[in-house]
């Protein structure tokens, strides 16, 4: 064992002790590495997330410490779980990133532990009032599009990346006139030499409103503003704004929550709804035993204020079982989140902060739509990029398949039978539907 898991204070495991409604809370799932005992992992893990060092510090002085100490006040050894305390005082009440460099910081690289996740951060309200929230959200972009009685229907202009910007407007004019409400940039998709940002907003945003005029449908254009500085995206924001888009599209893992903190000021300056692409998520997510949830991350996305979020699909091509984004979706949505001790949930009153708009993406084909309405219901994106452009018809006729594979789910009718007289969904089901 190591000399500092003797040393540090021992008083943190406080399992006697109630959250104030002022404290910050944190799930998290410990495994300490050979030889080190349960407790101390959990002590030296909240005493390195707040206040102390590893070994017993002079400048820590006992009143300093009993104000600011944190209160591991769940210990279930069993579950390797544990849930700690935090006092507000400890904290950059409105800075992310402050409140990450504490909580989930150092804390991963100890030695003392194995494996260690952050699974979720219940947020108190004295946080949640220096935070906006979303500025359109979900009911704020149901308003904008003019459609809040069925799922919004979007696609990623495929290939991610090689087309030029007439190219690119092509698609994504087929893909609006097919149907789609939304066509957005991919994730890796940004200003290249082959598609320049500028030229590829201009062409978009002219087809957008020519595929508007044409159908009667509000068609939105969500270009990835995703860039090296937060000037920069500022820059290509104020952009989108002067050619009249209602949307931009940010990769918010790569770019970093100062940027995305940024960012929403600017966008609500601008007037533009967030669209939140979370590429990268995986690398802290993914794994059970290690890292930080997706959980954390969609609550920090709410709380900042991004409109709306990618969240899984269940039946796509990505990692994430039912429950999981189902957990997501709800931390999305509601108002009142109750905990749930079987997913690691901690219960979170968001205040009234708007919900985002939950978006499902990644592996989708027409032919699934049925199930994800059964899943999701009526306040999702479902997002499809392959399962569009790879329609035998071609893009239109993919998008158009995909709204005739809607409205068969709205009205309660088989996709076989609603694609006796829909060619273009009879064509998918030739294609996609499993035999
Ligand atoms: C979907 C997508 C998205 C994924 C990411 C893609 O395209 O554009 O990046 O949805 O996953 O490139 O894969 P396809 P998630 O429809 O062609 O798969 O939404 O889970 O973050
Ligand atoms: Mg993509």
């Amino acid at each position: 064992m190591q000399s500092g898991v003797a040393k540090m204070r021992r008083d943190y495991i406080d399992t006697g002790y109630s959250p104030k409604d002022t404290d910050l809370i944190c799930e998290f799932h410990i495994e300490p590495a050979e030889g080190v005992n349960f407790e101390d992992a959990a002590t030296h893990m909240a005493g390195e997330s707040s206040i102390d060092s590893w070994t017993e510090i002079a400048t820590l002085s006992p009143e300093l410490a009993e104000k600011l100490k944190p209160h591991v006040f769940y210990v279930n050894e069993g579950e390797q779980t544990v849930r700690v305390a935090y006092s507000e005082d400890l904290f950059e009440l409105g800075s992310v990133p402050q409140v990450l460099s504490a909580v989930a910081g150092n804390i991963f690289s100890m030695k003392i532990v194995d494996n260690l996740r952050l699974q979720d951060i219940a947020f108190p309200k004295s946080m949640l009032r220096e935070f906006k929230g979303p500025n359109f959200g979900l009911s704020g972009i149901q308003k904008l599009v003019g459609v809040k009685d069925r799922p919004l229907i979007g696609t990623i202009v495929k290939p991610k990346v090689g087309l030029n910007p007439e190219k690119h407007a092509e698609v994504a004019y087929n893909s609006f006139a097919g149907g789609c409400d939304l066509v957005k940039d991919d994730e890796n998709l940004t200003d290249q030499k082959f598609n320049g940002f500028e030229k590829r907003a201009e062409l978009t945003l002219k087809l957008a409103e020519k595929a508007e005029a044409e159908t009667g449908e509000r068609k939105m254009y969500l270009c990835n503003i995703t860039a090296p500085t937060c000037r920069e995206m500022t820059r290509r924001m104020n952009i989108l704004k002067d050619l009249g888009a209602s949307y931009a599209m940010i990769d918010i893992m790569p770019a970093g929550w100062t940027a995305l903190q940024t960012l929403r000021e600017e966008a609500e300056d601008a007037g533009l709804v967030l669209h939140a692409h979370r590429c990268m998520h995986s690398a802290y997510t993914r794994n059970p035993r290690h890292g930080i949830s997706m959980v954390v991350v969609a609550k920090l996305c709410r709380l900042i204020g991004l409109d709306q979020l990618h969240i899984g699909t269940v039946v796509g091509k990505m990692h994430g079982e039912k429950h999981e984004v189902l957990t997501l979706r709800d931390e999305c949505v509601l108002d009142k989140v109750p905990a749930d001790e079987s997913q690691h949930v901690l219960s979170q009153d968001w205040g009234g902060l708007k919900p985002m708009f939950p978006v499902a993406s990644g592996g989708l084909a027409p032919t699934m739509i049925p199930d994800l309405y059964s899943i999701f219901g009526k306040d999702v994106i479902m997002q499809f990029g392959g399962g569009i452009h790879a329609h035998p018809m071609g893009t239109a006729a993919g998008a158009t398949a995909c709204r005739q594979a809607l409205e068969a789910s709205l009205e309660g009718v088989s996709l076989q039978d609603y694609a006796k007289s829909h060619k273009e969904l009879d064509v998918a089901l030739g294609k996609w539907l499993k035999k």
